[in-house]
């Protein structure tokens, strides 16, 4: 964990040396996969550390698309962004990020549980 916050931290924008994890298992490409998407868009702009709010537009329209399909609000944006903010600094470090990756898919766990229920009482 320590050498994934370091990674993730680092003051190098580029990812793209020797990978994390050179045999990975599917919860390993998960959490790769998740470095390599924040770094993508974090890395735009001169602070590769933290997503700007133009940053975290960009991520939440290419990578979050359906999810903000389903916002009908259209400052939903600057909702997350807010709410992610947690230190207040207008922008959104990797860990901020990690707490909307976590909230969602807590969320789709609850509907994946919702639905098994509903065919399970069909049966
Ligand atoms: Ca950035
Ligand atoms: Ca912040």
């Amino acid at each position: 964990m320590v050498y994934i916050q370091q990674y993730a931290t680092s003051p190098h924008c580029s990812v793209s040396g020797s990978p994390l994890f050179p045999m990975p298992s599917q919860l390993e490409s998960s959490m790769e996969s998740l470095i390599t998407v924040f770094h993508r868009y974090a890395d735009k702009d001169g602070d590769c550390n933290t997503l700007s709010k133009k940053e975290l537009k960009e991520l939440m329209q290419t990578e979050l698309a359906s999810f903000l399909k389903s916002q009908k609000d259209p400052a939903a944006i600057e909702k997350i962004m807010k709410d992610l903010d947690q230190n207040g600094d207008g922008k959104v470090s990797f860990e901020e990020f990690v707490s909307l990756v976590v909230g969602l898919s807590i969320a789709c766990e609850q509907i994946f549980q919702l639905h098994t229920l509903k065919v399970a009482a069909k049966k």
